[in-house]
């Protein structure tokens, strides 16, 4: 029986974003439709002037898992700098295949990076916050439902993560929809107080007024991340806060 301590009735601060697509050869070239290590820089930065508890990376952080050994040192470093915990969902891109960046990264010894479906099971768990976040993350680059039915709550707040297609018109006859599919009822189903949402490039809330649920949108293509205030009264309030400029912390590098 999970009790509530009196730590959890603070506000907490997340920042959620998505689809940072970060590759190597986006450091050697015009970085073209790849983000580089300043994306992530971008997004962290935007965290620390939020004051951000938490951020969630809801897929595709890293554009494909060929990276360079030296290239994911350098992104998990910059993770650890931050200091604030970080939670990846792995996307379609960036699977936790036996090749994954995942487990070539030295992530698990970053203590405030957790990897859903590698460092945790499906649900990570944060007392000091009162908060759980439960995410299924993409093990192969085969369709599979990012959203299937939820384990029970056990924190005062619940969030999810996906990382899938919403589709608001499911049954149109003869439409291609694609793979990971996320329907209306998937979403109000969670029953979480935030839906992380990832795959798409653009910011946008999706399903209907059951359910807080975002897309982040690409941080490069939308130029914001999802700022998100689950309050001491327990509403929820959600906000697009502008990328910060790379460098706004003294000796940036
Ligand atoms: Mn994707």
């Amino acid at each position: 029986m999970y009790r509530m301590s009196a730590v959890s009735h603070r506000e907490v601060v997340l920042i959620h974003s998505s689809d940072l697509h970060l590759s190597a050869e986006s450091d050697v070239g015009p970085s073209g439709p790849f983000g580089t290590l300043s994306t992530l820089h971008k997004v962290l930065t935007a965290a620390t002037v939020a004051h951000a508890d938490l951020v969630v990376l809801a897929g595709d952080t890293f554009d494909h898992n060929r990276q360079p050994s030296e290239f994911i040192d350098r992104a998990t470093r910059t993770m650890g700098e931050y200091g604030m915990q970080i939670v990846i969902l792995p996307g379609n891109h960036d699977p936790l295949t036996p090749d994954s960046v995942y487990r070539r990264a030295e992530l698990t010894a970053a203590s405030n990076v957790c990897v859903l479906g590698l460092t945790v099971d499906e649900v990570a768990i944060f007392p000091g916050l009162g908060l759980e976040i439960w995410g299924r993350a993409h093990r192969d680059y085969f369709d599979m439902s990012p959203l299937p039915k939820p384990p029970a709550r056990s924190t005062r707040w619940r969030l999810t993560a996906a990382h899938g297609h919403y589709v608001e018109e499911p049954d149109e006859p003869g439409r291609l929809l694609g793979s990971w599919l996320i329907r209306r009822e998937d979403l109000a189903g969670t029953g979480a107080d935030y839906v992380a949402l990832g795959h798409w490039n653009r910011a946008a809330r999706v399903g209907d007024q059951r359910i807080n649920a975002y897309y982040s949108g690409s941080p490069d293509y939308a130029g914001t991340v999802n700022l998100v205030r689950l309050r001491r009264d327990g509403e929820v309030e959600v906000t697009q806060a502008p990328l910060s400029a790379w460098g706004a912390r003294a000796g940036e590098k």
